[in-house]
C-alpha cells in the first residue's frame, strides 16, 4: 500500500518508463516538472505547442529539455488535439495540461470523434499528504463534474476505487461528505445520496470498497469527533477517499489544504483512455512532478 509520495516516487522509479504529451508545454513549472521526471527516470515527453516559446522558457530559466521532442503547435486547440493524437497513435503514454486552459483541454479529451473517452464518466482524483493524517487521503470530484447527480457519485467513486486499488489499497474506505452526518432530505438533498449511496456499498451494488455517509469532514478523518458524536462506523477516523458534493466544495478543499494546510498535492484525471495529469496552474512545480508519479503509476497499473 502506497502510504506517502515518498512510497509513490520509489514504485514509479522502478516501474517501467512512459511518455506525458503535454499540450501547450511552453509553461516554467510544466518544463521544470517534465524535465525533473526524466531525470529521476520516472518519464520521457512529446512537448507539444509554440516551438520558439518552449526553448525560449526552457533558456530563461535554465531548464534542460534536450532529452525532449519538441511538436509545433499553431495554438491552444491545436496543441491539444496534436497532443490527444499522440496518445490515439500510441506515441505516448499520457496527456499532460501545460498553459492551456482545463475547459479547452477537457473538450478536447471528451470529443466523441477525436477524443480519449472510454465509454464511462470522467473524473478529477487528487491525493493529499497531510502532516495531520496518518496516510494519504484522496478527493474526488475537485475540477471536472461539476455537479454530479446520484448516477455521477457512483461513477465518481468507482473510478476514485480504482485509482486507490492502484495504489495498493485493497479495499478503500470512503466517506461521502457533507455539512452534517444526519440524513436533511429537505435542506441538504446531497445527505440523501450519501446515505444511498452508503446502503448500495452494503448491499454490493459498489464494489471493492467499505463506504460510509452522510459524514462532515471531521468525522471522516477524526475517531475523537465520532467519539464525540457517538458515530460507529469503520471509516470514520480512517477515510482514503473523500467524496464531495459538488466541485464548490471539493475545490475549497484542495485549495484549503495547498495553500494552508501545509499539504503536498497531485491530481490526475481518471477514466479516460489514458490517465490525464491535470493540475491548477498556480500549482507548484512539486504538485506538477508529483501528479506526473501519480499518473505515470496509474498508468503502468492500467496496462
Ligand atoms: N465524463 C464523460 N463524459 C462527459 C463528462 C464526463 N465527466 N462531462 C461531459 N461529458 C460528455 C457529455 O455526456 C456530452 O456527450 C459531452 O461530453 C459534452 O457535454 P457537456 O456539454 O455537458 O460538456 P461541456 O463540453 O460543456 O463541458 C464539459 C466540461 C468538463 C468542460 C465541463 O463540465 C466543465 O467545464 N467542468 C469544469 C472544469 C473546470 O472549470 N475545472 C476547473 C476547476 S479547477
Amino acid at each position: 500500500m502506497i502510504a506517502s509520495f515518498a512510497e509513490l516516487l520509489k514504485e514509479v522509479k522502478g516501474s517501467p518508463k512512459k511518455t506525458i504529451a503535454v499540450a501547450m508545454a511552453e509553461e516554467e513549472d510544466v518544463l521544470q516538472a517534465v524535465s525533473m521526471a526524466h531525470q529521476q527516470g520516472i518519464a520521457d515527453a512529446l512537448l507539444i505547442g509554440d516551438k520558439n516559446k518552449i526553448i525560449e522558457t526552457s533558456k530563461q530559466h535554465d531548464i534542460d529539455i534536450s532529452a525532449f521532442d519538441i511538436i509545433h503547435a499553431e495554438n491552444e486547440w491545436h496543441s491539444v488535439s496534436r497532443a490527444i493524437q499522440l496518445i490515439r497513435e500510441c506515441m505516448a503514454d499520457t496527456l499532460m495540461k501545460g498553459k492551456c486552459a482545463t475547459a479547452t483541454l477537457l473538450k478536447g479529451v471528451l470529443d466523441k470523434e477525436a477524443g480519449l473517452r472510454a465509454g464511462k464518466l470522467l473524473s478529477h482524483f487528487a491525493a493529499f499528504e497531510v502532516p495531520a493524517y496518518h496516510k494519504l487521503i484522496m478527493l474526488s470530484d475537485a475540477a471536472m463534474n461539476i455537479a454530479p447527480d446520484l448516477q455521477a457519485k457512483v461513477s465518481i467513486i468507482e473510478n476514485a476505487v480504482q485509482t486507490a486499488r492502484m495504489l495498493g489499497i485493497d479495499k478503500p474506505k470512503v466517506a461521502i461528505i457533507t455539512a452534517i452526518e444526519k440524513v436533511n432530505w429537505e435542506g441538504m438533498p446531497c445527505t440523501l445520496d450519501a446515505a444511498v449511496l452508503s446502503q448500495m456499498s452494503a448491499r454490493g451494488q459498489i464494489k471493492h470498497a467499505i463506504i460510509d455517509g452522510p459524514m462532515a469532514v471531521d468525522n471522516a478523518v477524526s475517531s475523537r469527533s465520532c467519539q464525540v458524536k457517538g458515530i460507529i462506523s469503520e471509516v470514520g477516523g480512517d477515510a482514503d477517499i473523500l467524496i464531495m458534493p459538488d466541485i464548490e466544495a471539493a475545490n475549497v478543499f484542495y485549495k484549503t489544504l495547498t495553500y494552508l494546510g501545509n499539504s503536498k498535492t497531485a491530481g490526475i484525471i481518471v477514466g479516460a483512455k489514458v490517465p490525464i495529469i491535470l493540475t491548477s496552474r498556480a500549482d507548484s512545480e512539486e504538485a506538477k512532478f508529483l501528479s506526473i508519479a501519480l499518473g505515470t503509476v496509474t498508468s503502468v497499473r492500467n496496462q
